[in-house]
């Protein structure tokens, strides 16, 4: 049995959250009574595709060239519009609400062109009144009272049986509550491009284009952490965790930015970026828009660290992959003025900027430079801190935030790449996924319910089918 006694949460005051997001976890389609327009022939149940793109109708022209830049390289490539699954084109619409009829879709792209690849394309509409441009899924897990987002709900498709998967086997219209028996196993590998205006779209299409048909892996990883948590054995949980990253990519070129040996600033971040990298992986605290660490024993204050104001200031020419570790670093679905990530108590200046745009999605989206793509978290992820046992069970007893949750997840990331031999983003994130809940879900006890939350907020922001190192 192992010992879990040693496990806390990532952040800080989970206790209330504004109860206005609450009420919202729902979107109907509006035009329900509008006529169905006839199957497509032109597209045939015999046909196949790798990659199924879901977009928002009034952005299909837009993304035609990205299509034909897939198709280019070998990726049979389908584009559908919302209406196109809303009315049938393709398929009977099936469903209760929107985040469903898409899960119906993909599973039966997935039944009758085997698709592999699901990029789907849109994020929050601006407003206040939370509106979204592709629909999301709120999951019902009762730990905060917070609902939280989860695009694994859409690619969790099948049982072990082969049956669906509505993350709802109670039928009480709450998604993937501890009442659900839920797979979790992906059974596609799911991108989110969490656009918020077609300049986003644009932006991320032609960096990910870019980024495929200019291979320029320099090889060059960039490091970026320090002290997460007070501890008794004095554990530098974030450096500690990046470590495990360049251990996973042996040839290599690590360059750090630690806080036990310099100031984690934006400066320096930017520096130790210079002109670009492959890789860069974050281990630290975040606050949807900022993230930061603490010095060695020192938590009073955090590092500078890095905002989304800092980015406009990056220009980097190689886009890394970004694997941003901490508390919301991708959760999409954050308003300017109200987020339920205020009453974590923030710092200052990051709790009253306005937060137009998560951390995670800034780097990806930005234009000229930032990253390719990010992978973080919609929700706050597990650590380990302290030590307590062997608790990934492998035999060798190492620090905690190295053996559960994100210390096990974000090196993982690399490990399927390099160790795997993983050839695309959304392969190594479905390989990480898988993994953890194999070796690391079982009776996990009463944090089990922490182990799931982090497995559904584990969020590809990029394109699932992107090649790591482009085309060559
Ligand atoms: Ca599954
Ligand atoms: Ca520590
Ligand atoms: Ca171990
Ligand atoms: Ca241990």
């Amino acid at each position: 049995m192992k010992s879990k006694v040693g496990i806390v949460i990532f952040m800080i005051a989970l206790l209330s959250m504004s109860p206005s997001l609450v009420a919202v976890h729902t979107t109907y389609i509006e035009n329900n009574d509008s006529p169905r327009v006839p199957l497509d022939q032109s597209i045939t149940r015999a046909d196949s595709y790798d990659l199924l793109i879901i977009v928002p109708d009034d952005w299909k022209d837009d993304i035609e060239s990205f299509k034909q830049h897939k198709e280019d390289h070998g990726i049979r490539t389908l584009l559908v519009g919302l209406n196109d699954i809303y009315y049938g084109t393709y398929f009977a619409p099936e469903g209760r609400d929107d985040a469903e009829k898409i899960k119906y879709f993909i599973k039966n792209a997935l039944d009758e062109w085997t698709i592999t690849y699901v990029l789907v394309v849109g994020g929050r509409k601006p407003g206040t009144t939370e509106r979204w441009f592709m629909p999301v899924r709120y999951t019902g897990i009762e730990l905060s009272g917070s609902p939280y987002l989860s695009d694994l709900y859409f690619a969790d498709i099948y049982d072990s049986e082969k049956s669906f998967q509505s993350w709802d086997s109670n039928n009480d219209n709450i998604f993937g509550s501890r009442k659900d028996e839920i797979d979790l196993y992906p059974d596609v590998y799911i991108g989110r491009w969490a656009c918020r205006s077609i300049i986003d779209l644009r932006s991320v299409m032609k960096k990910t284009m870019g980024y495929e048909n200019t291979p320029t892996h320099s090889k060059k990883v960039v490091l970026v952490g320090g002290d997460g948590f007070e501890d008794d054995e004095e554990y530098m949980e974030g450096e500690m965790i990046t470590e495990q990253t360049i251990n996973c990519l042996p040839g290599y070129d690590a360059v750090r930015v630690y806080a036990s040996q310099t100031d984690v600033t934006p400066q320096n971040i930017r520096d130790a970026l210079g002109q670009g990298a492959s890789f860069m992986h974050f281990n630290g605290h975040c606050w949807v828009i900022y993230w930061s660490i603490y010095k060695p024993n020192q938590f009073e204050t955090p590092e500078k660290g890095l905002g989304i104001w800092d980015l406009p200031l990056f220009s980097n020419t190689e886009l890394p992959i970004v694997v941003l570790g901490g508390c919301r670093t991708a959760q999409f679905n954050v308003a300017v003025f109200n987020r339920p990530e205020q009453l974590e108590e923030p710092p200052l200046f990051a709790k009253y900027y306005p937060a137009y745009v998560d951390l995670g999605w800034e780097f990806a989206r930005k234009i000229n430079g930032g990253g390719v793509a990010t992978i973080g978290y919609t929700i706050p992820p597990m650590c380990g801190i302290g030590e307590t046992g062997d608790l990934d069970d492998d035999g060798i007893d190492e620090p905690d935030c190295v053996e559960t949750g994100n210390g096990l997840l974000e090196p993982t990331i690399f490990y399927a790449y390099e160790g795997e031999g993983k050839t695309t983003l959304g392969e190594c994130l479905g390989f990480t996924v898988s993994k953890y809940i194999q070796d690391d879900l079982k009776g996990t006890g009463s944090w089990r319910l922490w182990h799931i939350l982090t497995i559904y907020g584990f969020v590809l922001l990029g394109d699932p089918s992107l090649k790591i190192g482009g085309y060559s």
